[in-house]
């Protein structure tokens, strides 16, 4: 499989944990989203997905995008280990979750949005920054508390074991420290975190571990 990302790209960050816990051999296809280049909107990248959004999947000749779908559909031809549990109400607690953080805080901070606040909107660095810290601490509160009554071990947001809300929840913890968000109110999110990034499949598919990984 092929996997056109970028080393920072959150929603990449997803589908590269999901492939490697399910142990599928892929191959990176560098979208360099940065503001001088912005691949993700040439036209061959748009011919691929006309939103100009990464992550796509190439799979033999079909090709997937969304993370959330491209994990599901990888779930579906790869389910061992299974990134969602059997019961109905346990699937949907993790989906929700998930969708929390890939469709409630990820949008908000995405980087076109973040560009357009800084124009054609005009907003100062601060003031972009503000907005990018409000958005992960409405988001993280919640989260905290949901993980609090929901996590089994501490260790996972969801029961004992790695679910789909897992490998949403490493790449918004990263990007958050990206931009210097203070994450010391979710102390259950960061033990979580720090637990999942011990784990290989999540090291291996780690920002600073990619090939296209820019010197910080
Ligand atoms: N809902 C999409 C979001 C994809 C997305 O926002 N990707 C960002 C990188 S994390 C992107 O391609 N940004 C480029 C842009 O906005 O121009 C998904 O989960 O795949």
């Amino acid at each position: 499989m092929k996997l056109y990302g970028y080393f920072r790209s959150s929603a990449t960050y997803r589908v590269r944990i999901a492939l490697n816990l399910k142990g599928i051999v892929w191959e990176p296809v560098v979208v360099d989203l940065r503001a001088t280049v912005q691949a993700q909107r040439s036209p061959e990248f748009r011919n691929l997905n006309p939103e100009g959004l990464i992550p796509v999947l190439i799979d033999g000749d079909r090709t997937f995008t969304q993370s959330l779908a491209i994990i599901e559909y990888l779930e579906e031809t790869h389910p061992e280990p299974a990134l969602l549990p059997r019961a109905p109400v346990e699937r949907a607690q993790v989906r929700a979750l998930a969708l929390a953080i890939a469709c409630d805080i990820s949008p908000l901070n995405n980087s076109g949005v973040l560009n357009y606040l800084r124009s054609p909107l005009g907003l100062d660095g601060p003031t972009v920054n503000a907005w990018y810290a409000h958005w992960i601490a409405r988001g993280f509160e919640a989260l905290e508390e949901r993980s609090r009554r929901l996590s089994g071990d501490g260790r996972h947001l969801y029961g004992s074991t790695v679910t789909l809300a897992d490998v949403c929840l490493v790449p918004q913890m990263f990007n958050a420290r990206r931009f210097n968000c203070d994450v010391t109110p979710y102390p259950t999110l960061r033990a979580i975190c720090a637990h999942l990034e011990s784990l290989p499949a999540f090291a291996q598919a780690a920002p600073e571990v990619q090939p296209d990984a820019a010197p910080a």
